[in-house]
C-alpha cells in the first residue's frame, strides 16, 4: 500500500508512535509518505519505501498565528495526488483530523478518492478536545473519517462518553520495537551513578504538569529515606524549574539528577531498577512500556490506559492518582532484592505481548478493511 502519515514531528507519544509505524510498515514493503512540519525525531536515516513532505507554512504581517491546518490540507492534497497513495493515517485529532477532511473534500471534486483513519492518541480527547473551543470540529472530524482508532479501551470510552461519536473506534494499543528498547549493558554507568549499589528510580516525560513530577520526586524522598536510592528525571517541559526547586526545598539535589531531553532513553533504562508514572491522565503510557522492554518494572497511577498495560502485583504496582504513601509502599516493595528479580522478568514478558511484530498485522488489516469498505 501507498500510506500518507502525518503527525506531530516533535518529542511526545503520538509522533514517536506513528513515525515506528510508518518505519515497521516501510520494512513489510509499503511506501510511507509522512507528511509533517519537520523531520520526525525518529527518521533521520535513508529507506527506499519512506519518504518525507515538509508542510511549508507561510507567514504574513496579517496573521498572529500561520494557519498550519490550511498549509497542511493544500500538502496532503498534493502528495495524494502526486503519488498517488491509497490511504491517509492522521495520529491526534487535532487539527489533524479536520486538515484531512479538508484535503479529502478537495480531492473529491477532483475526482480523486482518499480513505481517511484517524488514530486518537490521548489529550486529544481528554485534555485539548473536549474543550468547548474545540470539541464541535473535533466530533465532526471523526464522524467523517473513513477508520479510528484508539491506542487503549479506556481511550475508546472516553471518546464515547464525551462526543456524540456515530462510528465504531477500533482499539489497537501501542507498541515496541523489541530490537532497540532492551536491556543493554551499562554497568559503567550504573556504577557513576549509584557508587555505592543504591537502587536506581528512573521517570521520563515531557514535564507537564498531568505527568506529576511531583509525585515521583515526592516518593522518591520518602524511599531515600528508608534505603539507598537515586533517581534520574529525563526529558524537560514546563514544570521543570518548579522540580528543581522542589528538590532544593526537600535537601535531595545530591541524589536526583535532571537529564534534560535525551534520544537513547534505553540506555538510561537499561541501569534502572524502577519507573514510575505517576500520571493524572495517561490514554496509554508508552514511556512504561519502554521501560518494561528494557526488564524494569513500573510504579504508575491507575489514570487512563494505563492499567490495561500495568499488571498490578505482576509487573509492578498501580496506585489512585496522587497517593504518594501508598506508592512509597510499593516501589519499597518492588526495590526489595528478593522481588526484583521476579518483577523484572514479568515486566519484559508483558511488554513482549506488544511487540511491533504482533500490532503492525493489526494496522494492516484495518487499513485494507478501511479501504475496501469506501
Ligand atoms: O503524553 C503526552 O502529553 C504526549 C501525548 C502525545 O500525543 O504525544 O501522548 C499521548 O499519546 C501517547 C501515544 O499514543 C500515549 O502513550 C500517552 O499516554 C498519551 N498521553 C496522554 O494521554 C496524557
Amino acid at each position: 500500500m501507498k500510506i500518507g502519515i502525518v503527525c506531530y514531528p516533535t518529542f511526545g507519544g503520538s509522533g514517536v508512535v506513528a513515525t515506528e509505524l510508518g518505519k515497521a510498515l516501510a520494512k513489510e514493503g509499503h511506501q510511507i509518505h509522512f507528511i509533517t512540519y519537520r523531520q520526525p525525531t525518529r527518521l533521520d536515516f535513508f529507506s527506499e519505501n519512506l519518504f518525507y513532505h515538509e508542510v511549508d507554512i507561510k507567514s504574513y504581517p496579517l496573521f498572529e498565528h500561520a494557519p498550519y491546518e490550511l498549509a497542511l490540507a493544500s500538502k496532503m492534497v498534493n502528495v495524494v495526488k502526486y503519488e498517488q497513495l491509497d490511504l491517509l493515517h492522521v495520529h491526534y485529532a487535532i487539527p489533524h483530523a479536520s486538515a484531512a477532511y479538508m484535503a479529502k473534500q478537495i480531492l473529491k471534486e477532483r475526482g480523486i478518492y482518499i480513505p481517511v483513519v484517524t488514530t486518537l492518541h490521548g489529550t486529544d480527547i481528554t485534555l485539548v478536545g473536549k474543550d468547548p473551543s474545540y470539541e464541535p470540529v473535533v466530533t465532526f472530524s471523526i464522524n467523517q473519517s473513513d477508520g479510528v482508532t484508539a491506542v487503549s479501551e479506556d481511550l475508546r470510552k472516553a471518546t464515547v462518553e464525551h462526543f456524540e461519536i456515530k462510528r465504531d473506534i477500533r482499539v489497537i494499543p501501542n507498541f515496541i520495537d523489541l530490537e532497540r528498547f532492551k536491556k543493554q549493558k551499562k554497568e559503567h554507568f550504573k556504577l557513576a551513578i549509584c557508587p555505592h549499589g543504591e537502587k536506581l528510580i528512573v521517570h521520563t516525560s515531557n514535564f507537564r504538569k498531568v505527568k506529576r513530577v511531583e509525585d515521583v520526586i515526592r516518593v522518591f524522598y520518602e524511599v531515600r529515606k528508608q534505603i539507598p536510592a537515586k533517581l534520574l528525571l529525563v526529558g524537560d517541559g514546563p514544570e521543570r524549574d518548579k522540580m528543581e526547586r522542589l528538590c532544593r526545598d526537600l535537601g535531595t539535589c545530591d541524589d536526583i539528577r535532571f537529564l534534560g531531553k535525551l534520544e537513547a532513553v534505553e540506555e538510561v533504562l537499561s541501569v534502572a531498577d524502577l519507573f514510575m508514572m505517576p500520571s493524572e491522565k495517561e490514554s496509554f503510557g508508552l514511556a512504561a512500556l519502554e521501560a518494561m522492554a528494557c526488564e524494569v518494572p513500573i510504579l504508575t497511577s491507575n489514570a487512563g490506559g494505563i492499567p490495561e498495560l500495568n499488571i498490578d502485583g505482576q509487573t509492578g504496582f498501580v496506585c489512585n492518582v496522587g497517593d504518594i504513601t501508598t506508592m512509597t509502599t510499593k516501589a519499597l516493595e518492588i526495590l526489595k532484592d528478593e522481588n526484583l528479580p521476579g518483577f523484572k522478568e514479568r515486566a519484559l514478558k508483558r511488554a513482549k505481548e506488544f511487540d511491533v511484530t504482533n500490532i503492525l498485522p493489526l494496522y494492516e488489516s484495518y487499513y485494507r478493511e478501511t479501504i475496501e469498505s469506501t
